[in-house]
C-alpha cells in the first residue's frame, strides 16, 4: 500500500500540532506505525491522500451513519452556509433540532445544543451536582466521557473510595468526588452509595459501553441502575453520544426500555459536524443559565451549518426500516466475522448491537474493563495493517467500536469478510 503522502503530511503535521493529529486516536499509536491523512469520503469509502480506497468502518467514530457525504446532508450545509455561517443569536433551525430530539428521547423534556461530547457530558454532571447539591459522580472504568477533568479518573484503591486521575494536569482535587465502579456490577454501585450516603449527585455511563471494544448491558442491568438511584435521589445519566440514534431512533433508553433523568447526545445529531447535546426533565435542566443557577454557555453552540446537517440527518433516520437495514447489514457483517475466525480457530469474543460491533482477540468472555484487558493488542495490530491492504479500514484501536452505516452495500459486507478471512487465516 502506497501511503508516501500520508507518511509526508505526518512528517509535516507533528511541526505544527501536538502528535500531529487533533486528536490522539487518530495517529494509530494504538496499532503502531504512521497515521493515514484521509482526502475525501463518499458512501461506504474513503480515501486518503495517496489515492488508496478503503470501505470505512470508522465512520468518523460513530456521527456517518448515512456514510460520507450524502447529499441530503451537504444540500442541507451549502443552504445554510447561504445565509452565513453563524450569528451568536438565536435561529428557528435550533428549535427544530431540539423539538426533534425531544421527541425522541423518553428522558427529555428540554435539551441544551453544545459543541462536542465532552461539552455536553461536562455540563449534564455540573446540572447534576447543582440540582442535587451534592458533590460525587459514579462513573464506569472503561467508559469514556470526553476529556472531562473529573471524568478522566481511575478507580481508587477501593471500589467504593475516591478515584486518581488517570492524565496529567488534573489535580487529585479533581477526581476526588469521582467513584469508579466496574460496568456490569450492579453491587459495586451499592457498595459505592453505602460508602457515600447522600452524597452522590449523579451516576454517568455509556448504556451499550462503546469505547472499551463493544460490550452490552448484563439482562436487567440498566433497569437495576435506574432502581437505586431513583431510591437514592441520584441522578441517572445516559451518555448516549455513541449510541444515539445509532442503535435505535431513540437510543439505547428505547432499545431497553430504561428512562434515565438526563441524556448526552453527540456525533449522530450534528450529521458530522460539531454537535453535542444534554436534555432531560424540565425541573432538571430548568437549573441551565439563563433560567436557573448552572452556568454553561457556547460562542458556536447551535450554529446554524452543524444544526441544518444535524436536522437532515434525524429526517433521514426517521425514515421506515432504517434500523431493519442497518441490523441486517451489521448481523451479516458479524456472522461472517464470527465464521473466519472459528474457521481459522482463533480465540475471538464477539461482541454487536446493532450497527456497532467489535471482536476481542480472547478467549475470555468480556463484560468489563477487566475483561477487555485479556484481548490480545498485539494480535490486532497485524489484523488493522492487514486488512487495511487489503481496502478495509477499521478502527484502529481494539478499544473502540466497528460501525456499519447505511451506506454499506452487501458486496462491502462480503470484501470485507473476504478480506477478513484471509488475513485470519494468516495470523
Ligand atoms: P467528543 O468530545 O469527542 O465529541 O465526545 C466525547 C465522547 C463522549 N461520550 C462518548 C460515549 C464518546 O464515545 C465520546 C467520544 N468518542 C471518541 C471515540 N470513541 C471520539 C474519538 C476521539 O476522541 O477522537
Amino acid at each position: 500500500m502506497n501511503n508516501a503522502k500520508s507518511l509526508a503530511a505526518w512528517q509535516k503535521s507533528q511541526q505544527f500540532i501536538p502528535g500531529g493529529v487533533n486528536s490522539p486516536v487518530r495517529n494509530f499509536n494504538k496499532v503502531g506505525g504512521s497515521p493515514l491523512f484521509i482526502q475525501r469520503g463518499k458512501g461506504s469509502k474513503v480515501y486518503d491522500i495517496d489515492g488508496n480506497e478503503y470501505i470505512d468502518y470508522l465512520a468518523s467514530w460513530g456521527p456517518l451513519i448515512l456514510g460520507h457525504a450524502h447529499s441530503t446532508i451537504l444540500e442541507a450545509i451549502q443552504g445554510a452556509a447561504e445565509n452565513g455561517t453563524s450569528f451568536g443569536a438565536a435561529t428557528a433551525l435550533e428549535i427544530e433540532l431540539a423539538e426533534l430530539i425531544a421527541n425522541a428521547y423518553q428522558s427529555i423534556e428540554i435539551v441544551r445544543l453544545v459543541n462536542s461530547g465532552t461539552e455536553a457530558t461536562m455540563s449534564a454532571i455540573r446540572v447534576a451536582r447543582g440540582h442535587t447539591g451534592r458533590d460525587k459522580v459514579i462513573k464506569m472504568a472503561g467508559c469514556y466521557h470526553g476529556h472531562v477533568d473529573s471524568l478522566l479518573a481511575e478507580a481508587g484503591s477501593g471500589v467504593a473510595t475516591f478515584s486518581v486521575p488517570e492524565c496529567m494536569g488534573i489535580p487529585d482535587d479533581f477526581t476526588r468526588h469521582t467513584l469508579v465502579v466496574p460496568f456490569n456490577d450492579i453491587n459495586a454501585v451499592r457498595a459505592a452509595i453505602e460508602a457515600n450516603p447522600d452524597q452522590i449527585a449523579c451516576l454517568i455511563l455509556e448504556p451499550i459501553a462503546g469505547n472499551m471494544g463493544v460490550i452490552p448491558p448484563h439482562d436487567g442491568y440498566l433497569q437495576e441502575l435506574r432502581e437505586i438511584t431513583a431510591e437514592h435521589g441520584i441522578l441517572l445519566i445516559f451518555d448516549e453520544v455513541i449510541t444515539g440514534f445509532r442503535v435505535a431512533y431513540g437510543g439505547a433508553q428505547s432499545l431497553y426500555g430504561v428512562t434515565p433523568d438526563m441524556t448526552c447526545l453527540g456525533k449522530i445529531i450534528g450529521g458530522g459536524m460539531p454537535v453535542g447535546a444534554y436534555g432531560g426533565k424540565r425541573e432538571i435542566m430548568e437549573n441551565v443559565a439563563p433560567l436557573g443557577g448552572v452556568y454553561q454557555a457556547g460562542t458556536l453552540s447551535g450554529n446554524p451549518l452543524a444544526v441544518s446537517a444535524g436536522i437532515a440527518m434525524l429526517k433521514a433516520l426517521s425514515e421506515p426500516d432504517v434500523y431493519d437495514q442497518l441490523e441486517t447489514r451489521a448481523a451479516a457483517l458479524a456472522e461472517g466475522l464470527q465464521a473466519a475466525t472459528k474457521r481459522h480457530g482463533i480465540d475471538a469474543w464477539h461482541s454487536r448491537v446493532g450497527s456497532m460491533l467489535m471482536f476481542y482477540f480472547t478467549n475470555e468472555t468480556v463484560v468489563d474493563y477487566e475483561g477487555v484487558q485479556t484481548a490480545d493488542t498485539e494480535r490486532y495490530a497485524p489484523y488493522f495493517w492487514n486488512l487495511l491492504e487489503k481496502g478495509v479500514y477499521v478502527a484502529p484501536s481494539q478499544f473502540e467500536t466497528g460501525f456499519v452505516s447505511l451506506a454499506h452495500s452487501e458486496a462491502d459486507i462480503d470484501q470485507t469478510v473476504r478480506a477478513a478471512d484471509e488475513v485470519l487465516s494468516k495470523l
